[in-house]
């Protein structure tokens, strides 16, 4: 008989959101307007013409989202911090009421047992840095170190785990090379241009953390392991051009110092030198690694794939979300002894894992039963705990997501929450998924094979 599952007493048990996706009030108290806000109110951009203006309200319904936490036995919560609620125009002046407000919601989640951990950038770029080139323009590093300075003296004697960026991958992918997020561009040449800006400006806040904070910083990526779709030398091939461009693009400048060789046959002419001062700044000792992982990739060489030469290959056999993604939860526990035997075995939190699917329809009232959530959860959850018991040092677990919000291009067509929001009550009703996830958490995971 395998011995009953057993989490450390001290593993962070959490969920995850983002400032752009759950706030509401964009421009409240003095904000400046973000990427994200000029994006979703320009037509065509974002489905059904969506955009946050309100979408969760919880710049107003903060105090209560808190006791929510709570009530689900939570002992941690990963937020992010709107950039340009801080430095409405991205540098310089300083909007107090914006520092306020999460300097009041860290006190409420202390105050509840619950840690946070802070996401300096989850994508809502201020729209004057963007008007000054974002991403593309050097200067950025600098910009970035100096908000981030301006938090971590405000908020560091409270604040234990702090985040540069959430997925640079997406960023870059999304909003640079095939422009469907924020700010929409399509270039090959500027992609490789904003990821080591993405970088520079994570090794700076690196940097400044360690001359001003005390705690815990880290960096987060988002992981989708690549598996070839046969043995042929184009196949293989493919698949480690995909496994550099998503996975380790970002990691290797980080962690090791340098870039993976094979994003110069991708990027081809577009590919800069980088100067070896650059990834000087790049490699902080950083305190952790963050995983967001949903899915993996089954890849095949195909030239029409642009810029890759590589395509995923449908396997039909297994569940899909509705994003399209496939449910493999083995390919999060490869996810994680491939970081432990390549990168050194760092300190390392899934700081995202969760699912977006049509629940089963009911006859009124929100969709409350989501057993393919809950399955998808037990079987993630699961893989964590696998990978641990080969080793892999993994602190803690965030479901993404807390609510249902602005899946960003999405609008509000997907569900991703443990919790339903009825986006014209602005209700909040728990899930099956979310009962369940409490039950894990106070059983320190035994109620995972129940
Ligand atoms: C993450 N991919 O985005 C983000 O951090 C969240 O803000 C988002 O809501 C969540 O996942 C669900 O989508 C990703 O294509 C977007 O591999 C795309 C990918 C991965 C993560």
């Amino acid at each position: 008989m395998t011995p009953p599952i057993q989490f450390p007493s001290d593993f962070l048990w959490g969920c995850a959101t983002s400032a752009y996706q759950i706030e509401g009030s964009p421009l409240a108290d003095g904000a400046g307007p973000s990427i994200w806000h000029r994006f979703s109110h320009t037509p065509g951009r974002v489905q059904d013409g969506d955009t946050a203006d309100v979408t969760c309200d919880h710049y107003r319904r903060w105090e209560s989202d808190v006791d929510l936490i709570q009530s689900l036995g939570m002992n941690s919560y990963r937020f992010s911090i709107a950039w340009g609620r801080v430095l409405p125009e991205g540098v310089g002046r300083i909007n107090a009421a914006g520092l306020d407000f999460y300097e009041r919601l860290v006190d409420r989640l202390l105050a509840r047992g619950i840690q946070p951990m802070v996401t300096l950038f989850h994508w809502d770029l201020p729209a004057a840095l963007d008007d000054r080139g974002g991403w593309l323009n050097r200067d950025i590093a600098q910009w970035f170190a100096e908000y981030a300075d301006i938090v971590f003296r405000r908020l560091d004697d409270r604040v234990k785990y702090w985040t540069t960026l959430n997925e640079p991958w997406v960023v870059v992918d999304g909003g640079y090379m095939h422009g469907v997020l924020a700010p929409g561009h399509r270039n090959l040449f500027e992609a490789p241009r904003a990821a080591h800006h993405l970088m520079l400006a994570h090794g700076a806040a690196v940097q400044a953390y360690r001359a001003s904070g005390r705690n815990k910083i880290g960096l987060v990526v988002n992981i989708e392991p690549k598996y070839p779709a046969s043995q042929s030398e184009a196949d293989l091939a493919a698949t480690r051009r995909a496994e550099a461009y998503m996975n380790r693009q970002y990691l290797e400048p980080a962690l090791l110092g340098s870039y993976p060789k094979e994003l110069m046959d991708i990027y081809g002419e577009a590919w800069p030198h980088w100067p070896d001062a650059d990834l000087k700044i790049i490699r902080q000792p950083i305190d952790y690694v963050g995983v967001n992982y949903y899915t993996r990739a089954v890849v095949r060489a195909d030239p029409n794939a642009w810029p890759l030469g590589a395509s995923t290959v449908k396997q039909k056999q297994h569940t899909h979300m509705e994003t399209g993604w496939e449910v493999f939860p083995q390919g999060l526990t490869d996810t994680l002894l491939w970081i432990k035997d390549n990168y050194g075995n760092p300190p390392v939190y899934i700081t995202e894992n969760g699912a977006c699917f049509f629940d089963p329809p009911q006859v009124e009232g929100p969709l409350l039963e989501d057993p393919l959530r809950i399955d998808y959860l037990r079987k993630h959850i699961t893989a964590v705990y696998n990978a641990m018991q080969r080793g892999a040092d993994i602190r803690g677990y965030f479901a993404w997501s807390l609510f249902d919000n602005f899946e960003w291009a999405f609008g509000f067509s997907k569900r991703f929450g443990l919790v339903h929001m009825n986006y014209e009550t602005l209700q909040r009703t728990l899930k099956a998924s979310a009962h369940f996830y409490a039950k894990v958490i106070a059983s320190r995971g035994a109620a995972l094979t129940e």
